[in-house]
C-alpha cells in the first residue's frame, strides 16, 4: 500500500501524485490517467469493489471508468476472484501452453462466426498491431487506412493523423514516429464512405486493410451511420483489402457478440481486449484460418509474447465471460444504463444546460452538446470548459467518470438503482452549478 504522508500520517492524492511524479513520467503509467484533459489531481485508487472505487484518502466513488472498459461485471466479483485465486495457486506463468488458453479461444470462436483461429496478446495495442502486420503480410501491401478519431493503441503505424490534404498521406500524431512510416497510413473520416472510396481510388492495389472501431469510443461514443460499415465491407472486398474491426472496447461491451452482432457486418479480422481479460492484461486477434495461419509458427508473419495467454489472465477472462454470457445480461445492462443516460439528459434539461447522452449495452457517451455528435468534427465543438467543471463537481460528489470529454464511459452489472439514483442526484446539483 502507498506510504502515508509523513507530515500528517494520512495519505493524500496530492502527496501521492507528487511522490509518483518523482519516479513515474507524469506520475502515471498511461498518459490519459494524468487528468490533463480535465485538470486537477488524479485519484490514487486504493481498492475497488462492485461499482465502487476508494482512493487513498478513503473517499468512495461510483465508478463509470471501469478501468476503461474491462470491469463489466464490477470490481472484485466473487466468481472472478475465485477463479483467479485458484489459478494463482497453480502458478502465475508458464511460458508454455495451458488449457485455459484453448478454452477462452473456443469461447471467442463460438461467439464470432468468422473467427476460426485466435492469438492472445497482453494488450489491445499488441492485438491491433499484430492484426495490422498480418494484414500486410497476407496481402503483401504496405498501406493501411484508419479513421480520424479512432484509436487502436500505440503501435507506430497507428499513431498517425490525417495529412494536410484529404488524400494526402498520414503524418505522425506522436513524436518518434518516422514520417516514412506514417506515410503508409492513410486517414479517412468516420461515417464518410466517399473519403474511403477516394483513398482506394488514389492508391489502387496498395491498401492492406481498413482498420476501424466499428462503434468508436475513443472520440467519445459515436454511432456508425446506416450503411457505413456495410459500405466498408463492400469496398474492402472489391479492392482486395482486409476489413479489421478493432473491438478492443466494443467487444463484449455493447453486446455479447460485440459491434458485429449489432451491425450485422463481418470483418476479416477482429481485435479484442479489455473485457476478455476481466481486468487482467489480455488482448486477442482472430479471423479465418486461411488468414490467421500466416502467423508464426505456421506462417511468415512473426508475433510472440512472454505473457501471452497468461493463466491468471485467462482465468479472469473465462470467469468474466461466464457471467456476461448469462441469459439477459446485456438486456439488463442496456436497460439500467439507459436509466442513467436518460436521467442525466433530464437533469441537464431541467438546468438549461446544452447536454446529450446515449448508450449501447454498457458503453455510453455524454456530450456538452445539445445533440449527440455524428462524428469527430462535432465532438470537438463541445463546451470543454463546462465539461471540466461538471467533471469535477461530480468527482467531488463521489462520481468518477473517465477524465476526458472525448472518452466513452462504462456501466457494469454491479451498478444498481442505488448507484444510479446517487449519480442522478449529484448530477442535478452539478448541472445547476455549471449552468
Ligand atoms: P491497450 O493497449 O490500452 O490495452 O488497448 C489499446 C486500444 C486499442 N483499441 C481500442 C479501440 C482501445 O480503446 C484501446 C485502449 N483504450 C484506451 C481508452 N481510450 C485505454 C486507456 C489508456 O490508454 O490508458
Amino acid at each position: 500500500m502507498n506510504a502515508p504522508d509523513p507530515s500528517t500520517g494520512r495519505r493524500s492524492n496530492e502527496a501521492e501524485f507528487e511522490r509518483a511524479r518523482r519516479v513515474l513520467v507524469g506520475g502515471v503509467n498511461s498518459a490519459v490517467r494524468a487528468f490533463r484533459a480535465v485538470g486537477g489531481t488524479p485519484r490514487f485508487i486504493a481498492r475497488a469493489e462492485g461499482p465502487y472505487l476508494w482512493d487513498v484518502e478513503g473517499r468512495r466513488y461510483v465508478d463509470y471508468l471501469g478501468s476503461w472498459g474491462p470491469m463489466i461485471v464490477g470490481h472484485s466479483h466473487p466468481h472472478v476472484l475465485e477463479r483467479v485465486r485458484a489459478a494463482a495457486g497453480d502458478g502465475l506463468s508458464f511460458g508454455a501452453p495451458n488449457v485455459m488458453e484453448t478454452e477462452l479461444a473456443e469461447r471467442l470462436c463460438r461467439l464470432f462466426p468468422q473467427v476460426e483461429r485466435v492469438r492472445f496478446t497482453s494488450s489491445g495495442t499488441e492485438a491491433a498491431m499484430s492484426a495490422l502486420r498480418l494484414a500486410r503480410g497476407f496481402t503483401k501491401r504496405d498501406k493501411i487506412l484508419k479513421f480520424e478519431g479512432c484509436y487502436h493503441g500505440t503501435a507506430d503505424s497507428l499513431l498517425v493523423k490525417a495529412g494536410s490534404g484529404a488524400l494526402a498521406f498520414g503524418t505522425p500524431s506522436s513524436a518518434g514516429v518516422p514520417e516514412d512510416l506514417a506515410r503508409h497510413t492513410l486517414v479517412a473520416r468516420f461515417n464518410d464512405l466517399a473519403s474511403v472510396a477516394d483513398l482506394f481510388a488514389a492508391h489502387p492495389e496498395s491498401i492492406a486493410c481498413v482498420m476501424v472501431e466499428p462503434i468508436p469510443g475513443n472520440m467519445n461514443l459515436i454511432l456508425p451511420a446506416p450503411g457505413f460499415l456495410a459500405g466498408l465491407r463492400e469496398l474492402c472486398s472489391r479492392h482486395g483489402a482486409l476489413l479489421v474491426f478493432d473491438e478492443v472496447m466494443s467487444g463484449f461491451r455493447v453486446a455479447l457478440g460485440g459491434a458485429q452482432q449489432i451491425v450485422g457486418v463481418q470483418p476479416d479480422l477482429s481485435a479484442f481486449g479489455k473485457v476478455i481479460g476481466g481486468g487482467m492484461p489480455v488482448g486477442a486477434f482472430g479471423g479465418p484460418a486461411a488468414v490467421m495461419e500466416m502467423m508464426a509458427p505456421l506462417g511468415p508473419v512473426y508475433q510472440a509474447g512472454t505473457l501471452s495467454g497468461n493463466p491468471i489472465a485467462m482465468a479472469a477472462g473465462l470467469a468474466t465471460l461466464d457471467l456476461i454470457a448469462e441469459d439477459g445480461f446485456f438486456d439488463r445492462l442496456h436497460a439500467r444504463c439507459g436509466r442513467l443516460v436518460d436521467g442525466l439528459a433530464a437533469a441537464a434539461r431541467d438546468a438549461g444546460v446544452a447536454f446529450s447522452a446515449r448508450h449501447l449495452g454498457g458503453m455510453a457517451g455524454m456530450y456538452m452538446l445539445a445533440e449527440p455528435p455524428a462524428g469527430y468534427e462535432q465532438v470537438l465543438t463541445q463546451d470543454v470548459d463546462r465539461f471540466k467543471r461538471f467533471y469535477h463537481a461530480m468527482l467531488a460528489a463521489g462520481v468518477y467518470f473517465p477524465p476526458s470529454p472525448v472518452e466513452a464511459f462504462f456501466f457494469s452489472s454491479a451498478h444498481g438503482d442505488e448507484q444510479v439514483d446517487f449519480t442522478l442526484d449529484a448530477a442535478r446539483r452539478a448541472f445547476a452549478e455549471v449552468a
